[in-house]
């Protein structure tokens, strides 16, 4: 069972966690999540979790002992959690990181607020993870998403008539073009060798696909793909369809088919 902690102000703003996917899996047994107010462990006759900034500066800061005192409260900590500190700061989440994290047996999100955190809280987090290049009012937003990534990978939470190895991003591409019922719909026709039930030829247009939205959409990820042998003729007919993939072809030409080596019919002297 995969253990998430949160430490958040506004742990009503959970409420998402509480349908579907993630409801199922807390139901099945796969995911506890625990919601904790960090505002709970304030000393102060004001229960304060915030704090002006010393040496001045717009906005206020999270207070080191309320949340110090919240992550010493969890139960003793399993061999393998990790604390994940919420900023705009941090290491910008992508799929490789959901995945590692779903491998984890314990996690642990600080939700920051305001202007952000007494940097003495930083030495709690084993990491920092920002949800992207942009500031938002709290850390909560970010954990949820965050966490519906990881939780869809942790098996048997998505069933066993969906997956997540051919997801845009797993597979280091983004994904296919993806049809169901009906396959005329106002005049615009399912690809038919979708339709063949040729196993094959549908692997193969899936993975054309994927190469040419990857391409077209997200160059930026071309570099970290693995072209494989059976990719170079995809390529090549790519390239015809799109001359603007060109740049990249030193990337494949290493796979060019080499013709087979004619065997010599010269009878061996010795
Ligand atoms: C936290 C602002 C930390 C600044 C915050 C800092 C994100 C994000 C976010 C509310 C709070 C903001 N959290 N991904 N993006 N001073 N949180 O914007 O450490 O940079 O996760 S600070």
């Amino acid at each position: 069972m995969m253990h998430i902690t949160v430490l958040t102000l506004f742990p009503e703003m959970f409420s998402p966690i509480r349908e579907s996917i993630l409801k199922r899996a807390q139901d099945a047994g796969l995911l506890e999540i625990r919601l904790v107010n960090f505002r709970d462990y304030a000393t102060s006759k004001h229960k304060n979790v915030d704090d002006v900034p010393y040496g001045g500066g717009a906005g206020m800061l999270l207070k080191p002992e309320p949340i110090f005192s919240a992550i010493r409260d969890l139960p003793q900590p399993s061999e393998k959690r990790k604390v994940i500190l919420m900023s705009p700061q941090g290491q910008v989440f992508r799929q490789e990181k959901a995945k590692e994290w779903s491998e984890q047996g314990e996690l642990v999100f600080i939700c920051g607020h305001y202007e952000g955190f007494d940097e003495r809280i930083r030495e709690l987090a084993d990491e920092e993870a920002s949800l992207g290049d942009y500031v938002l009012t709290g850390g909560e937003l970010a954990a949820m998403v965050m966490i519906d990534a990881v939780v869809r990978l942790i098996p048997g939470v998505l069933g066993e008539f969906a997956s997540a190895e051919e997801d845009s991003h797993s597979t280091g591409l983004l994904e296919y073009p993806q049809y169901t019922r009906p396959a005329d719909f106002e005049g615009q026709q399912v690809p038919t060798v979708l339709l063949s039930g040729h196993h094959a030829k549908i692997k193969q247009w899936r993975r054309k696909e994927s190469l040419r939205r990857t391409f077209l959409r997200r160059p930026d990820l071309i570099d970290a793909v693995s072209f494989t042998a059976d990719d170079y003729s995809l390529l090549q007919e790519l390239v015809l369809e799109h001359p603007e993939i060109e740049p990249w072809q030193a990337k494949w030409e290493h796979l060019r088919p080499q013709l087979k080596r004619r065997r010599s019919h010269r009878i061996d002297p010795g």
